[in-house]
């Protein structure tokens, strides 16, 4: 007995027999970057890919020290890396499996002859100087392991002259001489403006401070086709949340009397729902860009799943999975110009919202919002109401996350389903699936693509690139470390009733090769159970290389692995 408590609590603090193994479990490595056990820094050279947005010549123009359009690859060892190098990283925005690992490839890197400095609790840190240096004593107990909890993070979007002031600071306290951002679309929108302001003037040579960006986020809608096949985190997550999913898939036949309503995570974009449902089969799937495409209405969502609960019931399948994007709200035509006006609304009154209870808040914005909007608004539950009004995050967005779209819906199907046809049998269960997949620990991919990101973020550091984000492609090869321009990426959008530079959300196209594989078999899955459940995922054996699924099919790979470092 005492042997067994003993070896518990030898357990605490992140010693679980699964955290130890994980710990030392090889990481594949891409081919550039010579043996794995002593990766070598690369050097970049131009390929003939180049960015150009809608909005390029605005972009020129504000970004005139840093913009660039040429897409880099790798080419060759870096036979002349800059050293004495002192390098700050932080994490910023919501957390993604693999972020630990990225770090890990940045000191690996870096190696002896520079420093690396972790900045703490995200963009805020930046801002208020909260850095330490990271030793290889700090970095071996976080390596493949999920969340980011070595440094923290934070959505503070740097936009105020102070704020840039304070960065501009933070830089000359701690002679830096590189900062790396891993983040997702509006993070690395950050990365791209701080590449330009930190440009030049920072030191007292006039020199400036390089800035380089990480792709991360489990929304996937950070990807650009072949050269950013997908941002970090959304392998681990989806995975994650199909193991649920599958589970739960399995329960409806069993207990054979719930229908499951399930949001899983993705503020805006529905890939993480897509590659779920890809994994998974379950009877029902929204898509939130079908949605908009088709100028779907509330109204005929709710009637298109009340169908197909009465559809199911007369074959006898009283039970099934409704699978539903975070942000579908924002996608809804009625609900996104309301939604449009309240961002603006919001935005205009925001003192005047923020002294007044909840109540106080619905009767105030009725008389701002236009009658259209306010006789919609009003016509919402209260609890949908008031989470429309909840702050925005500091970049502007609804916090979807908060929204309980599933509980809404359930509400909507119940009363439809009563007039189509009152005997059917409709005992619903409401579930979000976000928060547990985002800081499990990495897949395999994920451990090796973050490894693989941190090595490429610095090996542009040492080839004195600025401005741009690490990526690898061609993951069904043997994997291709890229430097992304960010200007090339950057557009102008209205947020907070302004003109912003913003690197555009990717949303999934109802056109992709993905989607038309799920089109072409979600009449079956909703007929008849398809469901398969994928299990948990596995970092040893022959399923802990598989990649996700709309990734293989939207890239036109051969296979459904990842073959970095084979
Ligand atoms: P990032 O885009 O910063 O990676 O965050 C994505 C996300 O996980 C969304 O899926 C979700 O809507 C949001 O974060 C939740 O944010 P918070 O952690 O602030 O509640």
């Amino acid at each position: 007995m005492s042997k067994i408590t003993d070896l518990l609590i030898g357990m605490e603090k992140h010693k679980s027999i699964f955290e130890n193994e994980i710990r030392s479990l090889p990481i594949p490595t891409c081919s550039d970057f010579g043996s794995p056990e002593k990766p070598e820094p690369i050097e970049f050279t131009a390929t003939d890919e180049k960015l150009e947005s809608k909005d390029s010549a605005a972009v020129k123009e504000a970004f005139a020290n840093s913009f660039e359009q040429e897409v880099l690859k790798a080419a060759g060892t870096n036979k002349a890396p800059l050293s004495g190098k002192q390098v700050a990283v932080l994490f910023s925005g919501g957390p993604a499996a693999g972020g630990h690992n990225v770090v890990y490839g940045l000191k690996k890197i870096l190696g002896n002859s520079n420093t690396l400095f972790g900045v703490k609790a995200g963009p805020k840190g930046l801002i208020q100087g909260n850095l330490f240096e990271i030793t290889d004593q700090n970095i071996a107990p976080i390596i493949n392991t999920g969340g980011f909890d070595f440094l923290g993070s934070d959505r503070t979007k740097i936009k105020t002259d102070e704020q840039f002031q304070s960065v501009k600071n933070t830089c000359v306290n701690n002679k830096l001489d590189a900062i790396v951002v891993i983040g997702g679309d509006d993070s690395n929108t950050n990365a791209a403006i701080l590449a330009e302001y930190l440009s030049k003037d920072v030191k007292s040579d006039g020199s400036g401070v390089q800035v380089i960006g990480v792709p991360k986020t489990i929304d996937g809608d950070l990807q650009i086709g072949d050269i950013l096949p997908i941002s970090f985190g959304f392998d681990t997550a989806t995975k994650i949340y199909a193991e649920m999913v599958g589970n739960i898939l399995q329960d409806t036949p069993s207990s054979r009397k719930y229908w499951h309503f399930i949001k899983v995570m993705g503020r805006s974009a529905s890939h993480v729902a897509l590659e779920v449902a890809l994994q998974t089969k379950p009877a029902v799937t929204l898509i939130s860009e079908e949605v908009a495409e088709n100028s779907i209405s509330l109204a005929q969502i709710v009637d298109h799943i009340a169908n197909a609960v009465v559809n199911r019931s007369k074959k006898g399948i009283n039970y099934g999975v409704v699978l539903i994007p975070e942000g579908v709200i924002e996608f809804i035509p009625e609900m996104n110009s309301l939604i449009a006006e309240l961002n603006d609304k919001v935005a205009e009154f925001n003192s005047e919202l923020s002294v007044k209870n909840n109540e106080e808040k619905r009767n105030f914005i009725y008389t701002k919002l236009t009658p259209v909007h306010a006789q919609l608004m009003s016509s919402l539950p209260d609890y949908l109401e008031d989470m429309l009004l909840a702050d925005r995050d500091s970049h502007g967005n609804l916090q979807v996350s908060l929204i309980p779209t599933e509980r809404m819906l359930i509400d909507m199907v119940t009363i439809r389903i009563k007039e189509l046809d009152a005997s059917v049998p409709f005992a619903t269960l409401n579930h979000f699936f976000g928060y547990e997949g985002r800081c499990g620990a990495p897949t395999l991919f994920d451990a090796a693509y973050c490894y693989n990101l941190g090595l490429t973020a610095g090996s542009l550091i040492l080839a004195g690139k600025t401005g741009y984000m690490a990526s690898v492609a061609d993951l069904n090869g043997g994997g291709q470390p890229l430097g992304i321009p960010l200007p090339g990426l950057l557009n102008i959008e209205r947020r907070q009733g302004k003109d912003e530079f913003v690197i555009e959300k990717a949303l999934a196209d109802t056109k992709s090769p993905a989607m038309k594989f799920f089109t072409s078999r979600r009449d079956v899955w909703a007929q008849e159970d398809c469901f398969a459940s994928p299990g948990p995922r596995q970092l040893w054996g022959p399923a802990s290389r598989q990649i996700p699924m709309t990734v293989a099919l939207n890239r036109n790979y051969n296979s459904l692995d990842f073959n970095i470092g084979k």
